[in-house]
């Protein structure tokens, strides 16, 4: 069962202790996710990890840089990204999840939208479902997840991310989130996914502008007081890239930056692309909170 302990400390809330996977997996928080996208598109890293094989070692190559899980996915949600045949998307995944299933001392997480994707995946290993659309896109998934009681990330999107960039218009973005995660929680578990296998993301980037971002990084901690530990996936995205600078330094320090107050406002899991140097990161960010109880 997974858990993940809610500590409140004064006005602030962290997520700290384990999060507990199926078959006895457990993962210390705060956790590092490295990205690992097998795409020609993805707006970081696409291209460079079509091959399986340098996938496999570039998925080892996180792990031994402090990645706790590998979260690997076949289609790009970039804005504007189309949607991608799922059999061209099980034949991206599903070869490279395969080789590391024997190799990495690491849980997978695969990052679709498509049941027969995440279903292939966990057969192939896999032991958390990413899924950008919180269940939304595909209505099979949550028996998918349910039946092979993987853990489940629900993110918070609108539209698809075709579509996603014409609507983003919030009154109150925090609490809007905050409501649309709490419901798609609440209809994983009436679809038999147990809450302790939940985790809800805030979706940065996705049908959000800047100030948006800048707003659901700062409310942070009112998502955490739903009681599901909270994954971020802030890396290399446009936001930072609009403040710090497109050079890969000012890409990187930004995102370093985003990630430790994340870390602070009690994030469990960050997504990113250069575990090495966010590993580091997030170790000095939860030190310091950590002094703080
Ligand atoms: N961001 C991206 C993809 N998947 N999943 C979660 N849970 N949270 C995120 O913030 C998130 C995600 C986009 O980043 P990337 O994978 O690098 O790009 P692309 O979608 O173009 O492959």
């Amino acid at each position: 069962m997974a858990r993940a302990v809610q500590v409140t400390t004064d006005s602030r809330r962290r997520t700290v202790g384990v999060l507990r996977l199926a078959n006895h997996v457990t993962i210390r928080l705060p956790a590092v996710m490295g990205v690992l996208n097998v795409t020609p598109d993805s707006f970081s890293d696409g291209g460079r990890y079509l091959d399986p094989d340098r996938a496999v070692e570039r998925a080892l190559l996180m792990a031994r840089e402090g990645a706790q899980i590998i979260d690997i996915g076949g289609e790009s949600t970039r804005p504007g990204a189309r949607e991608l045949p799922v059999e061209v998307e099980c034949e991206r995944v599903l070869p490279v999840i395969r080789k590391l299933a024997g190799r990495l001392n690491r849980p997978i997480s695969i990052d679709t939208r498509k049941a027969i994707v995440a279903e292939q995946a966990l057969e192939a290993g896999a032991a958390i479902v990413n899924d950008v659309s919180a269940m939304t896109f595909d209505s099979a998934m949550a028996s998918v997840v349910a039946r092979y009681r993987a853990s489940v990330v629900l993110m918070h999107m609108r539209g698809t991310p075709a579509t996603m960039q014409h609507l983003a218009r919030y009154r109150d973005v925090v609490g809007e989130v905050c409501r649309y995660l709490a419901r798609r929680a609440r209809a994983a578990q009436a679809a038999g996914i147990v809450r302790s296998r939940i985790i809800l993301d805030p979706g940065i980037g996705f049908a959000k502008q800047t100030s948006h971002n800048l707003k659901l990084l700062a409310g942070l901690s009112r998502l955490g007081r739903l009681g599901y530990p909270i994954l971020v996936g802030v890396s290399r995205k446009n936001f930072i890239r609009q403040i710090a600078g497109a050079e890969q330094e000012q890409l990187m320090f930004g995102t370093a930056a985003a990630v430790s107050l994340a870390i602070g406002a009690g994030a469990a899991i960050i997504r990113v692309h250069d575990p090495g140097p966010m590993a580091a990161a997030v170790r000095v960010a939860a030190a310091i909170y950590a002094a703080q109880i």
